[in-house]
């Protein structure tokens, strides 16, 4: 007797599409095939005219991250309540690490942190710093199944930003032990620059922000990491990508041979610069990098169909309106004084992933189901070293399932989010294929809109990266 069976659902992988029933027991899937010759389940979901596909892992969010002196809307809880409600099995997410502090405890404080979670989930160690006794804990850390980590190349006077050393240093610590460095690529001289100049002529106002770190400024640090990974001979993930530029750059190297993955992220595909043109709310579109054009959005769909792209993830970072204005000052009329600088980074978007590639993308024509399942899922679980438990539907793989139905319509709102923010910057868009069923280690978690999960229900994930992967660009 199996736990619960899905019949009649097209299954999806990133090179087919198979009409099987899918028999599930003890939280794995333990069976592909018909359902006449499967037998008996406690439970019987019909996905009739639906896709079933492997449940989204989201490897890039800042949840319960003091940054910019900010926690954020979420915990990981209601994070994971969240992500469930976007077809998200998997939460990835940095450690919270300060200078002159160390990593691995970062680590161990992180899963802590994290354990309230409702479904699985896993953490990248970020690095500030390299000194001796940092770098000789990496192993430590990549040991207790954290194998992947976080440069930031920006943020100096937060303190969190890697220089060049720490860079090249973490890059050829990773290599020695099989880990992949990802990089937050922004130039931090040009953007600091940037700010003196327009603090000089006195406009902060939000269309700066934009201006102040502009393609180049992005272009520029991806081009240095690209250079510092290829001198290590070891892979790279570069994070929420913007643009053209950018891709043009990675796309010579991975022609070359050279394992330069990129992510990029729901917000560059559907939000632009434009935004900030509203004095009113333009700030809580500041985010970085900045919101870009709808050519750079263009550019990032041709480079998920010609596989440039490698993933996406969501980059949410959900602040409230009263943590997003929380360091401006106001004029005598009670108007906040525009001030880029003072507005904490970061937008949500762990729940719209999917139903937006979905929609921008499978309705729309430009990228097929299966590239969806590719880049939400199983090339995730491969370049983060979570593949086949992770990623795929498949025998012995864990029982995370996601039903996509591509004629439910659904207008984007505060109210049919679960983010705990009482804005979206997606207001009024009209989405069309969305996540109906999220299946947690075989366990329903959403169904019917109603969340089903437990609090704590998440299990640490232990990851280990397959070589092959950290050596040359092989998805
Ligand atoms: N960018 C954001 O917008 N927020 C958090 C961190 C980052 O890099
Ligand atoms: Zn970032
Ligand atoms: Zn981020
Ligand atoms: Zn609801």
């Amino acid at each position: 007797m199996y736990d619960l069976i899905i019949k009649n659902g097209k299954v999806v992988s990133p090179t087919s599409i198979v009409e099987t029933d899918i028999a599930v027991k003890d939280g794995k899937v333990s069976a592909l095939g018909d359902i006449e010759d499967l037998g008996d389940a406690k439970r019987i979901v019909d996905a009739e005219g639906k896709y079933v596909m492997p449940g989204v892992i989201d490897a890039h969010m800042h949840v319960e991250a003091p940054f910019q002196g900010c926690f954020g809307a979420n915990d990981f809880y209601t994070q994971s309540i969240s992500a469930a409600f976007g077809g998200v099995t998997m939460l990835m997410d940095f450690t919270n690490t300060f200078k002159g502090k160390s990593v691995f405890e970062a680590v161990k404080k992180r899963h802590e942190e994290m354990s309230k979670s409702a479904i699985d989930y896993s953490i990248h160690g970020k690095f500030v710093e390299a000194p001796e006794n940092i770098l000789n804990e990496v192993e430590k850390i990549v040991d207790y199944g954290c194998p992947s980590f976080k440069l930031f190349m920006t943020y100096k006077k937060e303190g969190v930003m890697a220089d060049d050393e720490t860079l090249i240093k973490i890059f050829s610590r990773a290599k020695e032990l099989n880990a992949l460095p990802m990089v937050h690529a922004e130039s931090n001289a040009i953007a600091e620059l940037n700010i003196e100049k327009y603090k000089k002529i006195g406009d902060l106002s939000w269309p700066r922000f934009a201006d102040s770190k502009p393609i180049l400024c992005e272009a520029e640090a991806v081009s240095r990491a690209v250079y510092f990974s290829k001198y290590v001979g070891n892979a790279l993930l570069i994070v929420h990508t913007t643009n053209g530029e950018a891709l043009d750059i990675v796309r010579k190297a991975q022609n070359e041979g050279y394992p330069i993955y990129v992510e990029t992220c729901p917000h560059y595909l559907t939000l632009f610069k434009d935004l900030y043109e509203d004095p009113e709310i333009g700030y809580l579109a500041i985010c970085s990098p900045p919101l870009r054009t709808p050519q750079e959005a263009e550019n990032l769909w041709k480079g998920m169909q010609d596989g440039t792209i490698s993933v996406t993830g969501s980059d949410d970072c959900t602040y409230s309106k009263e943590e997003k204005t929380m360091f401006l000052e106001k004029d005598e009329n009670g108007n906040f004084i525009p001030d880029f600088t003072k507005v904490v980074n970061g937008c949500s978007g762990t729940e719209i992933r999917l139903p937006i590639l979905l929609s921008e993308g499978v309705s729309k024509g430009r990228i097929s189901i299966n590239k969806v399942c590719e880049i939400t899922s199983t090339n995730v679980a491969k370049i983060f070293g979570c593949y086949p438990r992770k990623g795929i539907i498949a025998p012995g793989s864990d029982a995370d399932i996601v039903i996509v139905d591509m004629n439910k319509e659904v207008t984007l709102s505060p109210e049919v989010l679960h983010n705990n923010i009482d804005y979206c910057l997606h207001e009024g868009m009209k989405v069309k294929g969305y996540p109906v069923m999220t299946i947690s280690n075989g366990k329903i978690i959403i169904e019917s809109g109603e969340f089903k999960g437990k609090r704590g229900d998440g299990k640490f994930i232990k990851r280990q990266i397959e070589p092959d992967i950290l050596r040359r660009f092989s998805l």
